[in-house]
């Protein structure tokens, strides 16, 4: 098994319902567990400003999954949860959309699959709650999530009311 951490986010079709949607589906994974989920966070569009206000959060799963079956798992989730991919609007808006942050230790630069997500590092909106949930683990080539989230702002961050989190953190 491998531990890894998917990173949630929704700004359409009631958010709060679709995390709770996809984390039940993230649940049921084949050869997984879902170890962990962060809070949750509203926060500013990040990218394209013209959409409502984002909900993320982060869970904690192991995995026999490889890589690719699982990102192609969590393209499922998104698409019954009614994705549409827009070719023509980068980060606009979307019920659900799950990126896979971090795959055990493991760089992979492929096509349909870059792990350590390019992006993660710039963004407090998946820093802050991966943060809450495993501070002290690495992104391979960058270096420790606390120490990541140290250099970006979070005060448009807002945690959201409910739930709490549901386990205890993992190292
Ligand atoms: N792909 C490559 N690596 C990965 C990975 N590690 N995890 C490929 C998931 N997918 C990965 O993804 C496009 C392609 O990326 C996939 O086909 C997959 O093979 P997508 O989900 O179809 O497209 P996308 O999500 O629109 O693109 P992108 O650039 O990943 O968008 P982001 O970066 O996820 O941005 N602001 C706030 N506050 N909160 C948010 O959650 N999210 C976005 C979306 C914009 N602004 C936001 C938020
Ligand atoms: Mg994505």
């Amino acid at each position: 098994m491998t531990g890894v951490f998917v990173a949630l986010g929704s700004n359409l079709d009631d958010p709060e319902k679709q995390l709770d949607r996809a984390l039940d589906a993230l649940s049921k994974l084949p050869g997984s567990r879902l170890r962990a989920i962060s809070p949750r966070y509203w926060s500013p569009p990040w990218g394209d400003p013209d959409q409502p206000e984002f909900l993320n959060a982060v869970a904690s799963l192991e995995t026999s999954l490889k890589p690719l079956e699982l990102l192609r798992l969590m393209q499922q989730i998104e698409d019954r949860q009614g994705r549409q991919r827009a070719e023509d609007r980068r980060w606009g808006p979307r019920p659900i959309d799950l990126d896979l942050l971090l795959y055990g230790e493991q760089t992979i630069r492929q096509a349909q699959l870059e792990v350590p997500h390019a992006r993660m590092c710039e963004r407090a909106f998946v820093l802050k709650p991966l943060a809450d949930l495993a501070p002290q683990v690495e992104v391979p080539g960058r270096g420790r999530v606390e120490e990541l989230l140290a250099d970006l702002d979070c005060s448009a961050m807002r945690r959201a009311a409910k739930p709490d989190p549901t386990t205890e953190p993992t190292r």
